[in-house]
């Protein structure tokens, strides 16, 4: 973790653009001071305001150009600054400088979005996730515009306007809003059967993350790492949260949205200031280029993945992100990301999307930026010195000195200069290009199902349920009978099991089994359910009445801070709540600006009074149900057991009674008969550190 007592090279050229107003007087845009901002200037009390009031002018005038136009895509995202260190030297596979020295860190700013909603959208709706990363590094900026999918749902950058103008709301009345659950969208998956993997990823928990910080990223494309000597390499890059990999249910990412629609934001942005900075470790699949046909894929092909039982990921650094953006506008809605921006050492393959990539993020810049100076913005702007003879354009900053606006030229020496390679140029790699011009697939693209059984095969038993629940959900919100049937046949092709499941959930007939190809073998990686566990940044909700036993509130909440978990009393009114012995305790959240929905588990303590009064309290009985359905762990000691049976399903009440501490323990709820709470606060945390316990979900829930 860095301590921020010296600024990095991006932080010290930021600062000189930062602006305070404290004990500062109040000035026009020309730097006069006024004399008043809330009143207009007027002829006469009641009379008509006065043309010339010009601090009134520029000040709506002002107001009325505040916004730019949101991004086509990704509109809605959240920035942070941060810091990047490689593990060990790369100079075996790239000179990328940032990627040689271990002890050198590199600035980055990364913004984690969405794709299909507006500015102000939700952010728990079911999407793909942008990662982008901007690394600062001492050769130029290097950006890294990723997901947090490793594949895409198209082959061909060509048609990417359709398959975005499919999933946007639809254009006669814009509706739905940030979702894929609807007619035109579905139409466009079953003309374009390549989507079948990308659609296993979107309609997957991963869908639906449960922080910024718990999922991965990938560079989705195939690019090349080139060393010193011109040697390349096939590249796969991925992020791997150290806080393992996880999700919401759909259920609450619903209830979010409405709860909370700033909830990423919110937890990316309460994690940094609370100094938890989120870590993710880069990963390399590297293939050698003579190793480029040994796959069942075509390498170029970015609606498949690299197995990483076949290839596997070299962890090579690790990114920290440690400092919350100063102004959202400034730097999350003005920073500009374009794949086109790479460094010596990293460069381009032929994959078609990345090439279309190429194309389209220059040119959506300058429209949403107003010109082509917006790499003068701070946050665009590289740590190294930009010297070239572009000019002009709107907002330019740059005051260039001298005649000399060309080059070669004699007057200036030809200054600015090219440099050679050796001298740090950025040389494309040389590789033989030889064909006829044809608009035309290559074969080798024309699988669309084997990894998409893949990806299903390797699923858990609750992913796959939460997989069929979300084809009911998006496919059954299709109005038209034969886009359904269409999308059944189609996933048909990647599973009879998975076909016949949503043909059941959306009402249309099931199909025949079809043979149609190979069935492989599960990948770990691919599945959440083997990722780390951890119970560090989570929350947990304790419930109190007044009356409850003091001693246990406070040692489970010294146990969950000492293990960097979060706690909130919840409470029926703000203040403070007091214990059976007097003890105050301050109450974080009433039942009216919280909801079960914002924790990860649930703690409720002893005392008599106080589980008497929450036995009463409708909303606490509801938020133990909720706690439980959304399969969290939940704590209860002493009388506190008695809350928590209440609202079990009749199923546990019948449990045999020597069965019920284990059975209870599996499915993370844990109990303590005493009020020392010791190895109970252990055992919670274990079950914490699980994220969930799905199996809950298989547990006829009719009485909770
Ligand atoms: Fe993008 N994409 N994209 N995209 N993309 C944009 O650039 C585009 C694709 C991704 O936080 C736009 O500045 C085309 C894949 C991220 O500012 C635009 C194609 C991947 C972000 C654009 C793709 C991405 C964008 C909109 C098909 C994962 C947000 C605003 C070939 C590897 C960056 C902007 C941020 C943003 C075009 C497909 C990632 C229009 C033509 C595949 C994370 O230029």
């Amino acid at each position: 973790m860095s301590d921020h007592k010296e600024p990095n090279p991006k932080e010290q050229q930021l600062k000189g653009f930062h602006n305070h107003n404290e004990s500062e007087p109040l000035t026009t845009d020309q730097g006069t001071k006024v004399t008043d901002t809330s009143k207009s200037l007027t002829a006469g009390e009641r009379g008509p305001t006065l043309m010339e009031d010009f601090h009134l002018r520029e000040k709506i005038t002002h107001f009325d150009h505040e916004r730019i136009p949101e991004r086509i895509v990704h509109a809605r995202g959240f920035g942070v600054h941060g810091e990047f260190q490689v593990y060990e030297s790369l100079n075996d596979l790239t000179s990328a400088s940032f990627l040689q020295d271990p002890n050198q860190k590199t600035p980055v700013f990364v913004r984690f979005s969405t794709v299909v909603g507006s500015r102000g959208s939700a952010d728990t709706v079911r999407d793909v996730r942008g990662f982008a990363t901007k690394f600062y590094t001492e050769d130029g900026n290097f950006d890294l515009v990723g997901n947090n999918m490793p594949i895409f749902f198209i082959q061909d950058a060509i048609k990417f306007p359709d398959v975005v103008h499919a999933i946007k709301p639809e254009p006669d009345n814009e509706v739905p809003q940030a979702s894929a659950a609807h007619d035109t969208f579905w139409d466009w998956v079953v003309q374009n059967r390549e989507s079948a993997h990308m659609i296993m990823w979107l309609l997957s928990d991963r869908g639906i993350p449960r922080s910024f910080r718990m999922m991965e990223g990938f560079g989705v494309h195939t690019f090349r790492l080139v060393n010193a000597d011109g040697q390349t390499h096939f590249v796969k890059f991925h992020w791997k949260p150290t806080l393992g990999v996880h999700s919401l249910t759909w259920d609450e990412a619903q209830k979010l949205a409405g709860t909370n629609p700033d909830f990423h934001r919110q937890d990316l942005w309460d994690a940094i200031n609370n100094g938890e900075y989120p870590e993710f470790e880069l990963g390399i699949q590297v293939i050698k280029e003579n190793e480029q046909f040994d796959f069942d894929f075509d390498i170029l092909d970015p609606t498949k993945l690299w197995p990483e039982e076949q290839v596997p990921v070299r962890v090579v650094g690790k990114m920290t992100l440690n400092r919350n953006q100063d102004n959202f506008f400034a730097e999350t809605e003005q920073v500009a990301f374009h794949i086109g921006n790479v460094v010596p050492g990293i460069d381009f393959t032929n994959d078609p999307l990345l090439q279309g990539r190429l194309f389209s993020y220059l040119d959506t810049q300058l429209l949403r930026l107003g010109g082509p100076n917006f790499h003068e913005i701070p946050i665009n702007r590289p740590i190294t010195p930009v010297h070239n003879n572009q000019r002009d354009g709107f907002h330019r900053m740059t005051i260039n000195q001298g005649k000399v606006a060309y080059s070669p030229n004699g007057l200036q020496h030809n200054n600015p200069q090219p440099s050679s390679s050796g001298e740090g140029g950025f040389e494309h790699h040389p590789e033989h290009v030889d064909g006829a011009k044809v608009r035309r697939q290559s074969v080798s693209f024309q699988d669309h199902y084997s990894q998409a059984t893949l990806f299903y095969n390797s699923l858990s038993d609750h992913e796959k349920r939460h997989l069929y629940k979300a084809f009911h959900f998006e496919v059954g919100n299709v109005k038209d009978p034969s886009i359904k049937q269409q999308v059944v046949e189609m996933f048909n092709h990647v599973s009879h099991t998975l076909a016949k499941q949503i043909a059941r959930g959306v009402g249309v007939k099931e199909p025949e089994p079809v043979h149609d190809g190979a069935n492989p073998t599960p990948s770990q990686a691919l599945s959440q359910a083997n990722t780390t566990y951890s119970p560090k940044t989570r929350k947990v909700a304790i419930l109190l009445g007044e009356g409850f036993e003091y001693h246990e509130v406070d040692q489970f909440m010294n146990e969950m801070m000492q293990n960097g978990v979060h706690v909130e009393v919840i409470h029926q009114t703000l203040g403070e709540v007091k214990s059976a012995n007097q003890e105050p305790v301050m109450v974080h959240q009433n039942y009216a600006t919280t909801h079960p929905v914002m924790y990860d588990g649930l703690f409720i303590p002893g005392g008599q009074q106080h589980i008497d009064q929450l036995l009463n309290h409708y909303e606490a009985n509801t938020f133990v149900k909720e706690i439980f359905v959304h399969a969290k762990t939940i704590g209860a000691s002493q009388e506190g057991v008695g809350l928590l049976a209440n609202n079990l399903p009749e199923s546990f009440q019948t449990a045999p009674e020597q069965a019920t501490d284990q059975l209870f323990e599996d499915l993370g709820i844990i109990t303590a008969r005493t009020n020392d709470l010791s190895s109970f606060s252990q055992t919670f945390l274990t079950a914490l550190s699980k994220h969930r316990h799905w199996e809950r979900e298989t547990i006829d829930t009719k009485q909770a």
